[in-house]
């Protein structure tokens, strides 16, 4: 095949009148309007002088146009860089720079903010809003509607995700067409998704979830998508009636859960609902099936793996666990000191192999070889067990994560910036429990001594440089951190003690 992710996921429906998205506006949008689309976009940015393997940075409200671009950056061998809108130019800053990306894409709105970074980085600078205008639209208009697909194959790289790591600093993981293809097509077939599913999609397209799961599987299978700017609950619960499946993080389906409109008669057409991204409470999974009927299907992935395990679509979705490692992924228990693996039933980390397994962090050898096995396990960071049947289930994290609304907060990166506040000795940064977020940030500061700390101060200065939703909710100050023997920070005496603030 000559551009196999392309060929497969979009190519197919090139002449196709079938619909492909439904918009806030009542407007639809076809198949072939989109691929029309995204086809100006990928001569676009070939006249821009992008050759095969460039990597082009977006951070763009998300709009068919924006996924067109996604589209675009396939269909001419490029790779996609999708960044969350809530990035400060700061953090963008360092993506751009880190990646080298040719081109940046972004609004109008913060075009001024970018401009300085896109020059020192001597990449292009174009803007693409919500509405379809833009500079870049403009001088793709008048391109021909059609694009010759540039010859790309599964080993090539598609797509950078950043993640961060407990050193504070992102990585950019590197995934080929064939991650993308290999995952898509085990989910289609795992998910039943048939030309049949309007699917309801109201996440974000810049991370795993919302642009690979939702989106590549609706391709593949030809599907539709009612496709929402953001997650509202009332436009969720007026779209229910015309969708078939939805796919959302826990925070989802507590805010459903917690509108007594959403019945199970609203629900009761509904094919599938899928959960992912952070732990599903057992609870919401018991309330949702009381309220509608449905046992909501929660499955387990990474930024760098896609997704690894799902719980069955005929068979017992089992509360509380993750299922099983999806076909050709192998998944095993390990002894975090040794590697080796651990007895049925033993919880130890959880190691991933398959098809679906990212090649690496962007120019980081030594980050790669240290959670990517030379024998192609990816060493995961989260804790688990696998029952006598064979059900995967997540105990925990070896790694200092907290996972917010889905959104995934590195604690290091914080506790750099709080330690630079003035007058600060240092500082722990925790994820307790919250009710819409599951988890949310509160940063523990200790004081140089005599000095007296201004936390409002505080939280403008870090305000300037760190998104909305990693900015620590509480900042509280104690006398000195918890250690143990060694020295090391006790977070989890810390997070006992903060457990209930913001309940
Ligand atoms: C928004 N805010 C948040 C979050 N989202 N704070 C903490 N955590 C969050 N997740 C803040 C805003 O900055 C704002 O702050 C206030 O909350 C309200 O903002 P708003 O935009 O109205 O929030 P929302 O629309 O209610 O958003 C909540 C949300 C959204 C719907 C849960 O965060 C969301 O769509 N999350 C999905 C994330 C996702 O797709 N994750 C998948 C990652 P203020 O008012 O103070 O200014 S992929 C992944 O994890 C792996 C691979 C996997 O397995 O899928
Ligand atoms: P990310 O780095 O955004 O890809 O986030 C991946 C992390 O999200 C995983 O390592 C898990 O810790 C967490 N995660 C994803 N899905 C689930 C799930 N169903 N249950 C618990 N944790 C999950």
């Amino acid at each position: 095949m000559a551009n196999p992710l392309f060929d497969t996921l979009f190519g197919q429906h090139l002449q196709s009148d079938a619909i492909f998205l439904h918009l806030l506006d009542g407007n639809k949008l076809t198949y072939a309007d989109f691929l029309e689309t995204a086809a100006r976009y990928a001569g676009y940015l070939t006249e821009a002088g992008l050759n095969a393997g460039d990597r082009v940075a977006v951070q763009i409200e998300k709009s068919p146009e924006a996924l067109a671009i996604y589209a675009a950056c396939v269909q001419a061998g490029l790779i996609f860089l999708p960044l969350n809108t809530a990035y400060t130019a700061a953090e963008v800053a360092y993506f751009v720079e880190n990646s080298g990306a040719g081109i940046v894409l972004c609004d109008d709105r913060i075009r001024d903010a970018l401009a300085p970074i896109a020059k020192r980085c001597e990449a292009k600078l174009e803007t693409l809003n919500a509405d379809g205008s833009g500079s870049l639209p403009q001088q793709a208009a008048s391109l021909p509607k059609t694009f010759e697909t540039v010859p790309r194959s599964e080993d090539d790289l598609a797509a950078f995700l950043y993640t961060s790591g407990t050193t504070g600093r992102s990585k950019g993981a590197m995934l080929s067409q064939g991650n993308l293809l290999s995952n898509a097509q085990a989910l289609k077939n795992e998910w039943r998704f048939t030309s049949e599913d309007v699917l309801l999609h109201a996440l974000p397209i810049f991370h795993t979830h919302g642009l690979f799961v939702a989106s590549n599987v609706t391709l593949l299978a030809g599907g539709q998508m009612i496709f929402l700017p953001k997650f509202d609950l009332d436009q969720m619960i007026a779209d229910m009636p015309r969708a078939t499946t939805m796919m959302g993080v826990p925070t989802f389906y507590t805010r459903l859960l917690g509108d007594e409109r959403f019945t199970k008669d609203l629900s009761k057409h509904m094919r599938l609902f899928v959960s992912g991204s952070a732990p599903l409470l057992a609870e919401t999974h018991v309330q949702f099936e009381d309220r509608t009927g449905h046992r909501i299907l929660e499955r387990y992935g990474m930024t760098e793996t896609n997704m690894n395990t799902s719980n069955p679509y005929d068979g017992d979705r089992r509360a509380g666990t993750v299922g099983f490692p999806l076909p050709g992924v192998e998944l095993k228990i390990t002894d975090s000191q040794t590697g080796a693996t651990l007895p049925q039933g033993e919880i130890g980390e959880i190691e991933v192999r398959g098809p679906n397994v990212f090649k690496g962090y962007w120019q980081m050898p030594e980050k790669t070889a240290e959670e990517l096995r030379s024998d192609g396990f990816f060493i995961t960071g989260d804790l688990g067990q696998i029952d006598a049947n064979g059900y995967v289930s997540i105990v925990g994290r070896n790694k200092d994560l907290i996972i917010s609304g889905g959104y995934n907060i590195y604690p290091k990166e914080i506790e750099l910036l709080l330690d630079d506040q003035e007058g600060v000795l240092e500082s722990a940064v925790i994820g307790v429990p919250h009710a819409d977020f599951g988890e949310s940030v509160v940063g523990v500061l200790v004081a140089m001594p005599g000095k007296a700390l201004d936390l409002e101060g505080i939280k403008t200065r870090i305000g300037k440089s760190l998104a909305r939703f990693k900015q620590p909710q509480k900042l509280v100050v104690l006398p000195e951190l918890p250690r143990n023997t060694m020295g090391k920070v006790q977070k989890k005496v810390l997070r006992e003690q903060y457990r209930t603030v913001f309940q």
